[in-house]
């Protein structure tokens, strides 16, 4: 780990002036939560424990369907993509694995191996591509343009198959325990697609998958309401994913993402059900305000974000083996990327310490009583408690810096690494 991004010096230059105020605010805010019983260290221990995984297609700027904006120093395929990465994880401390996407990421495995270790990171669930052709890759000579593991043409499902296993492969290869698969098939007109003969196709496909696991790996089917298919969708929502993940056996769970739903659903209470029947597997966190936005998590409506980690203490708190996978998915278009994932793990932190404060017996009681607003009283003084001191005491704590991004800011890393690799080209998306 001797080639980190940032000097360790430059992170406690920003720390030391800041240090005094920090425990200054830590103390207040544990005196304050020892007066309703609790230890703020333990809090702290537990947020420590906490960890988010970053996408690796996160660090390259997004766009949309009109145009993509690049920023300076975009980086160049996987290995560059890592070192900024470590940036987010040097400075945030909150972020140690990386979720690849194959083929974007496609590279010798013990060369990313390698190059994760030096920078002290590690790899989270594998992301397998069908939803779009791969133009001069040669295991991807059929297109995906009217599906993938769903598709009427066997040849075509036989090649997401396989590419489902190499990706199963590569990151076993590195370390990963997980494959998530998430599919753009689907239709945009009534009666282009049979709907069960299609959901049909996509199970015997993923059996096939399944049979690729590990003893100790995870299969995690992510579920989408629409896009890029406007109609219908083979994998539209929790209760598809649940009847494929129970169709498929242990291994196989459901994956979350906030962003998958259609406006104002209870996406906690589906967290609930899906953990009720042991099959919750994962998030990918993100906010919304209309679709699948991918806004950084938190930015938009951090109490629903508080909603779901309430329920998650609560599992953490009632079931014996509960370990969901936690991964960002994001597409930052307007921010610098290293900036919109750490702060998007720290607002996923943060929902997670206000939860651990939620006082549980106290909620327990009023629920039993049918005191509404009491009840509701016992979230919202949770949610309302500024935990920010504990977040920055876990980053400190673990070699990380009391403000991030402002610490990322002084550090010169952009500028760097916008002299040192060649300009991304925009462009348009797919509309003129
Ligand atoms: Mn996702």
């Amino acid at each position: 780990m001797s080639d980190m991004p940032i000097h360790t010096d430059a992170i406690e230059r920003h720390n030391a002036p800041r240090r005094g105020d920090l425990e200054a605010d830590y103390d207040a805010l544990g005196a304050k939560l020892a007066r309703r019983g609790v230890d703020i260290a333990a809090v702290t221990a537990k947020v420590s424990a906490f960890t988010v995984a970053v996408p690796s297609w996160g660090v390259g700027t997004g766009g949309t369907r009109f145009a993509r904006f690049p920023g300076g120093g975009e980086p160049k395929g996987i290995f560059q993509k890592l070192d900024d990465c470590a940036v987010i994880n040097q400075l945030g401390r909150a972020t140690p694995n990386v979720s690849l996407h194959i083929p974007w990421d496609k590279a010798s495995p013990d060369e990313l191996k390698a190059k994760a270790e030096d920078l002290g990171l590690g790899f989270d669930a594998m992301n397998s591509n069908t939803f779009q052709d791969h133009p001069g890759r040669v295991e991807h000579p059929l297109s995906y343009k009217f599906g993938s593991l769903s598709h009427t043409d066997p040849a075509v499902r036989a090649q997401a198959v396989a590419h489902n296993i190499d990706c199963i492969e590569i990151g076993d290869r590195i370390g990963s325990k997980a494959l998530t698969v998430w599919i753009g098939d689907g239709s945009n007109f009534p009666g282009q697609s049979h709907f069960a003969r299609s959901f049909d196709r996509y199970l015997d496909a993923m059996r096939d998958i399944y049979a690729a696991l590990p003893a100790d790996w995870r299969l995690f089917s992510e579920h989408k309401m629409y896009e890029p298919a406007f109609y219908s969708t083979v994998v539209q929502d929790w209760g598809t994913s649940l009847l494929i993940a129970q169709a498929l056996g242990d291994k196989a769970q459901c994956l979350v993402d906030l962003g998958h739903h259609a406006p104002n659903v209870n996406i906690e209470m589906i967290v609930s059900r899906l953990a009720g029947a042991g099959k919750l597997g994962g998030f990918h966190f993100n906010d919304s305000r209309y679709g699948d936005d991918d806004l950084d998590a938190g930015s938009i409506d951090p109490f629903r974000l508080f909603l779901v980690f309430n329920e998650l203490v609560d599992l953490e708190l009632t079931s014996g083996d509960f370990r969901p996978a936690h991964m960002i998915d994001q597409s930052h278009n307007v921010t610098d990327p290293i900036e919109s994932l750490i702060r998007s793990a720290n607002e996923i932190r943060r929902a997670y310490a206000q939860a651990l404060l939620v006082d549980r017996n106290a909620l327990t009681a009023h629920q039993e009583a049918n005191d509404a607003l009491m009840a509701s009283e016992a979230l919202k003084e949770a949610f309302r408690t500024d935990v920010e001191p504990i977040l920055a005491r876990a980053r400190l704590d673990a070699g990380g810096a009391i403000d991030p991004i402002a610490a990322y800011r002084v550090s010169g890393y952009r500028t760097k690494v916008t002299a040192a690799r060649p300009a991304a080209s925009g462009g348009g998306g797919g509309l003129t």
